[in-house]
């Protein structure tokens, strides 16, 4: 079995590079040492100590805590890298930020906050004394204290590593346009593993040296993850490079577990790494011409649990699997353990380290940058102080006329894409459109005209032929939602702005990362010291109900129950359902901050209602009384025709129409729904309705038929505690449907026309014998539907281009 490689091999120009020569004198590589033996005393001191916590008594089992959660293994290395970057950030006055990749080695990040400073500064109870010490071991991964991650309360922390492989991404997203700044970004072997780390290698290709900053990808090869070793540590050295060389990076190789000579290797390469950057953006931006550089990255092959105990009950824990949580458990009946954990936290020699009071000695602080130039400090890992609220053009200059409602038709996406270009024209720095590969398709492509799409990899001529690529370019499209989702996280936390469209069946290939997304805001906005960032904006266009020609695998509205799992305080869902709407909600999203907000629009020709004065109204309220479709005005309705989204607003008034014309006495209230939350108890989420307007709008006892955009139980989920819930009928999508003409997908998932009609039929109890007649002729008209388009593969005319009659 091969051991940690500790061959240095020279620096070459075209083979493996590690740089040899000895940039530490005696003095700082001592120093440095000592400061990362704090780090890595700290980190164990964390995971392990409730008391004692300079080890001025004997370690006794009362000072241990008595459950053990954190991770050692990626520990050492994660301030190992931190540390030697600190050393470039004064020697260069680097403005630089650090990203974890595994944010589960936070005690490795919390350690260099905690000795800089920052940490002090933040959380003054946790200060830097021996007392304050106690207090930050004892709340680490403690009930009622901080995860165990590099969650929103680490300072210095846009990326808390919960959930392995974002940290490439959203390293790029913090670099872009941020010319001086340096992410710093450590990547788990294991962590690289993971889908959407392995494709987030091609950001390198998004990356203009000339107005964004850089990258320094740090690949963590400590050779393990929790229980298995890692297939990029056990794959031969030249494969592992060739792997790197194809992404498109030049790495440089930093191998070995003696400290002494690891600090040397690190302190050059990492310098050479941070020269060769320098020269690349000076290079770009002193000729102005914008290329594809061979960015330096770093491959760090060092032992999992570097520093820790070699061996635990004959096992070996040191370079092995078995680092990786708590390398010692056990303690309070185990005394051998106990004394094991003793001679393991004073190997590092606490009492060299700190002073009489506890604090790092004045040696070691002067090798922490000062003030923000400090990693845990740095402005840019704390965004939303740096936000600056975009300027908007106004969003009703992009309005469509609506002389009368449900006449016209038209592309509900097509002016919004106009109003993302002017808000682009007006915040050429800070906003960027995101998308995989569907911009166009998503009717948003008028964005080119104020800036095209980012590409920096080869041009071929016919590109010139509606390509609309530009080395400058602003509006970031690759084929992977992973990538784009995670550049657009890293660019909020940075504090900045941005809009991401994207395929609704195919959104739930960044479920989690939304998930891990709205946990952060969540916990954002329980932090004083953490500043607003902007919210992420998702725009679902695609959707179900218009893939006639994707068909089953595009039909997909499950996103939304996926939002509605997470903290209501983040989360919104908006429906609007035509081009006036959608202009007031985005124009509402786009400057608010904190929240995710998720905006279903379909792309295609939709009939347009509402003006946008109406609009404006509709959508501030969020949801109500479409009057020109109601007739119970005055009165009690005897039945509620409600609506969330384009094409079941659609069907739900032409049911209306046909019911009028088979009961014109039947009293129908319609209510259209854009805020999905509006539904749930005020309670729950700050946009629910009071029961009180809920059982005024809904009534306490009518037949309601709700016709929904998504799976029908999302609807009850939000409804099951209102007065009047027994009587919400839910229509929505059921999972039938392929190649089908809209209608007969309709007709396949019952939110049709003729189905809904049918429905208050059966609801209505007035209705329910009297009307018999009109529901055979209401499936008489559904079956001939079906089979025109089974004939002729389109609807019926006087479908297809269905108009509001009254
Ligand atoms: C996507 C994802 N899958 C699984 C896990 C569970 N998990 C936590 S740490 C870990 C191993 C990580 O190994 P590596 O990236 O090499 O980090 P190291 O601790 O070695 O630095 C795993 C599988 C996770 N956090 N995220
Ligand atoms: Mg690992």
């Amino acid at each position: 079995m091969a051991s940690p490689r500790t061959d240095v091999k020279p620096t070459t120009t075209d083979g493996s590079r590690t740089a040899t020569a000895e940039r530490l004198s005696a003095e700082e590589l001592r120093n440095l040492d000592a400061y990362w033996r704090a780090c890595n005393y700290l980190a164990a001191g964390m995971i392990y100590l409730r008391a004692n916590p300079l080890l001025r008594e004997p370690l006794q089992p009362e000072h241990v805590k008595r459950r053990l959660l954190g991770h050692w293994g990626s520990s050492p290395g994660l301030s190992f890298a931190y540390i030697h970057l600190n050393r470039l950030i004064i020697k260069y006055d680097l403005d630089a930020i650090f990203l974890a990749g595994p944010g589960h080695g936070a005690p490795g990040i919390l350690a260099p906050a905690y000795l800089e400073g920052t940490y002090s500064e933040v959380y003054p109870n946790k200060g830097e004394d021996e007392e304050g010490m106690r207090a930050f071991f004892k709340e680490f991964s403690f009930p009622g204290g901080i995860g165990s991650h590099c969650t929103p309360e680490t300072p210095g922390s846009i990326h808390e590593g919960g959930e392995l492989g974002y940290s490439v991404s959203h390293a790029f997203g913090a670099a872009f346009d941020n010319p001086d700044l340096l992410v710093a970004v450590m990547v788990g072997d294991g962590e690289a593993e993971t889908g959407a780390l392995a494709t987030s290698w091609h950001s390198n290709k998004f990356l203009n040296p000339i107005r964004d900053g850089a990258v320094l990808p740090i690949l963590h090869l400590n050779g393990y993850k929790i229980n298995n070793p890692t297939l990029l540590a056990r794959i031969p050295h030249e494969e592992l490079e060739s792997l790197f060389k194809g992404y498109g990076w030049t790495p440089y190789f930093v191998e070995g577990d003696d400290p002494a000579i690891m600090h040397q290797q690190m302190a050059a390469t990492l310098e050479d790494c941070v020269l060769e950057i320098r020269r690349i953006q000076q290079a770009a931006r002193t000729s102005g011409t914008p290329m594809r550089p061979h960015w330096p990255m770093i491959v760090l092959r060092s032992p999992k649990g570097w520093t820790g105990p070699k061996e635990v009950d004959g096992h070996k824990v040191e370079g092995f699997w078995r680092a990786h949580q708590v390398p010692l458990a056990g303690m309070h009946n185990n005394p051998a353990h106990m004394q094991q954990l003793e001679d393991w936290l004073r190997s590092y020699k606490p009492e060299e380290l700190f002073d009489a009071s506890g604090r790092l000695r004045p040696e070691l602080k002067a090798l922490a940058p000062q003030g923000t130039r400090r990693m845990s400090a740095n402005p840019h890992a704390n965004g939303g102080v740096l936000r600056r609220s975009l300027r908007m053009p106004d969003f009703r200059d992009y309005a469509i006329a609506v002389d009368k409602p449900g006449q016209v038709a038209a592309e509900n996406t097509r002016p919004l894409g106009r109003f993302l270009r002017d808000i682009m024209r007006q915040n050429m720095q800070n906003f960027r459109v995101f998308s995989p590969d569907e911009n166009s398709s998503n009717r948003l492509d008028a964005v080119y005209e104020a800036s095209k799409k980012l590409w920096l990899a080869d041009y071929l001529p016919e590109d010139a032929d509606g390509g609309e690529l530009a080395p400058d370019g602003r509006v970031m499209e690759m084929l992977s939602e992973h990538t784009l989702e995670g550049w657009l996280e890293g660019y909020l936390l940075t504090g900045r702005h941005g809009f991401f469209s994207t395929y609704e069946a195919f959104v739930h290939v960044i479920d989690s990362m939304f998930n891990m997304h709205a946990k952060w805001l969540a916990m954002n906005r329980e932090l004083p010291w953490r500043a607003p960032v902007s919210s992420l904006n998702l725009l679902i266009t695609s959707t179900v109900w218009r893939q006639d020609h994707n068909g089953f695998t595009h039909q997909d509205p499950g996103f939304l129950d996926v939002v509605l799992n997470k903290s209501p305080e983040v989360c919104r869902i908006y429906l609007p359902p035509d081009v006036n709407s959608l202009l007031s909600v985005a124009n509402h999203c786009l400057q608010s901050t904190d929240y995710i907000n998720v905006i279903v629009s379909d792309k295609q020709q939709h009939l347009q209602y509402l003006t946008m004065d109406e609009a404006i109204a509709h959508c501030t309220k969020g949801l109500g009384i479409w009057r020109r479709a109601s007739n119970d005005e005055g009165t009690e309705p005897d039945v509620v025709m409600a609506s969330a989204g384009d094409i079941p607003t659609k069907e739900a008034l032409a049911a209306v129409a046909l019911l009028r014309e088979h009961f014109p006495t039947l009293k129908i209230r319609f209510v259209n729904v854009v805020d999905l939350y509006k539904l749930m108890p005020s309670s729950e989420h700050p946009h629910g309705l009071s029961d009180r307007d809920f059982d005024s709008l809904f009534t306490a006892d009518k037949p309601v038929v709700f016709n929904f955009h998504g799976y029908p139980l999302l609807i009850h989920r939000l409804t099951y505690r209102r007065t009047n819930h027994h009587n919400i009928h839910v229509r929505g999508y059921k999972e039938k449907g392929n190649i089908n003409t809209p209608l007969d997908l309709a007709i396949q998932n019952q939110i049709d026309r003729f189905s809904l009609a049918i429905d208050v039929i059966d609801r209505v109890p007035a209705l329910r014998v009297a009307g018999a007649h009109a529901k055979e002729e209401l499936r008489n008209r559904q079956i001939a539907c079906q089979h025109y388009a089974y004939e002729h593969g389109i609807d019926m005319p006087e479908v297809d281009q269905w108009k509001w009659p009254y």
